[in-house]
């Protein structure tokens, strides 16, 4: 199986001015396909048996693949660059559609949808280096946030992704610089499922 680059579900301009054209242009054309190009070389050099398998698949199993360790590591990053930002595109919008049972799943967990936002932008600020912040279901189904570093995936730790923040310096810093807890209070509005 080749992967490609998936389109962006709206225009480049389209979450002005929370995330401006020109980041979503090189985030999506350039970081995005080149995760993209980097997996389909891990894939390559898969066992034939896996190669049709999704990211998804490959990343739920990442741990138990067998595998050589540099494989298992391009894998991780790569098929998780790729996973992590085909999702991440889906989860923001122009327009908000707000998923209520997720409001109320958050607000019977953390007590307000404003706790909730509270806890995860303290996370995001706090996240020493690159990666994200999640919002996962875990095996129980109850809602949990959780930062991870480089592009390492949920999936590879038994857990579901729901909502998903990209805290790499490409994801803000030609707008924001070194003020991510700006891009974080203005991504909320680009966040599609939430009010
Ligand atoms: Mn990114």
């Amino acid at each position: 199986m080749v992967h490609t680059l998936p389109p962006l579900p709206y225009g480049y301009d389209a979450l002005e001015p929370a995330i401006d054209a020109e980041t979503m242009r090189l985030h999506h054309d350039k970081h995005h396909q080149t995760y993209v190009d980097k997996f389909n070389v891990a894939v390559e050099s898969l066992p034939r048996e896996l190669r049709d398998r999704t990211p998804e698949e490959l990343l739920t199993q990442l741990t138990t693949l067998t595998i050589d360790e540099k494989l298992r590591t391009a894998i991780r990053n790569h098929g998780g660059g790729h996973a992590n930002h085909a999702f991440f595109w889906t989860i923001m919008g122009p327009k908000k559609e707000v998923d209520q049972t997720l409001v109320d799943d958050i607000t019977t967990t953390w007590g307000s949808l404003e706790a909730f936002k509270k806890s995860f932008q303290e996370q995001s600020v706090g996240l020493f280096g690159s990666g994200w912040t999640w919002l996962v279901r875990d095996a129980k189904n109850a809602l949990r946030i959780h930062t991870l570093p480089n592009q390492d995936s949920p999936l590879s730790y038994g857990l579901r992704p729901i909502l998903a923040l990209d805290l790499w310096e490409h994801a803000y810093y030609l707008k924001y610089q070194n003020k991510r807890a700006d891009y974080i209070a203005a991504w909320w509005s680009v966040l599609k499922l939430l009010p």
